[in-house]
């Protein structure tokens, strides 16, 4: 569930980027974070441990107000990759509101996206969350690289499933935003009744997702 502060009338969604290790989390939020307009983002922060240096998560807040002066924050967060940083993914995704599972496009690197999605799942489980009403968006990164699987043979793998499937380029800012539009209307649509989002806060899902992405040309 958001973090509702009826006092200050703010609602702060919790969004992770999830998946295995150099699939380009990180680059996303990077991007991400160049893209939008500049009145909505904060700092882009990168938190290091002493105990090992690719142990890190980014942070990226973002805020827009609803017609009705609700304030609507959005917090952006990587995990680590990396299969021994476990207890960081967990604790990452606790509370997680939705989640976009960045997989590498090359072919080699499909065991380790079923892993990390095996491992989104375990967790998301350990940790508390309704994996089956979980907002979820999978996107398909590096499509810049040779050897990659070809998008209608993707699309069709994850056409009986639930989740939107998105194609990005992330280090060049390509599909990083409609990734992130994908999975807000899916925010929306999991939230909007519990929190009167349409009908108490004159927001509509068009608008919600607009304000965050609406400054970005979205590329594919
Ligand atoms: N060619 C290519 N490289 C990428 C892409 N996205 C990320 N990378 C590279 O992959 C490596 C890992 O990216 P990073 O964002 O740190 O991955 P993370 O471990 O998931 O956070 C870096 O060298 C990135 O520059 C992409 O779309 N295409
Ligand atoms: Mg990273």
């Amino acid at each position: 569930m958001p973090e509702f502060d009826e006092g200050a009338g703010r609602l702060s969604f919790k969004l992770v980027y999830y998946g295995p290790a150099q699939s380009g989390k990180t680059s996303n939020l990077m991007q991400l974070h160049e893209l939008l307009c500049a009145e909505l983002k904060g700092e882009l922060m990168t938190l290091e441990t002493q105990s090992d240096r690719t142990l890190f998560f980014d942070l990226l807040p973002l805020g827009m107000r609803a017609p009705s002066g609700l304030l609507v924050k959005l917090r952006l967060f990587t995990v680590p990759g990396q299969v021994q940083h476990d207890g960081t993914r967990k604790a990452v995704l606790s509370r997680a509101d939705g989640v976009v599972f960045v997989a590498d496009s090359q072919r080699r690197e499909a065991s380790n996206n079923a892993e990390a999605f095996q491992n989104l799942a375990g967790n998301a489980a350990r940790v508390g969350l309704d994996f089956e009403r979980l907002p979820l968006v999978v996107q398909f990164n590096k499509r810049d690289l040779p050897d990659i699987a070809p998008q209608a043979e993707i699309l069709a793998r994850y056409a009986a499933t639930p989740w939107p499937v998105t194609f990005a380029t992330a280090t060049r800012g390509e599909g990083v935003a409609e990734s992130l539009a994908r999975l807000l209307e899916a925010v929306y649509r999991r939230h909007d009744a519990d929190f009167g989002l349409g009908a108490r806060h004159g927001l509509s899902a068009e608008a919600f997702v607009q304000a965050f992405v609406g400054s970005v040309r979205v590329t594919m």
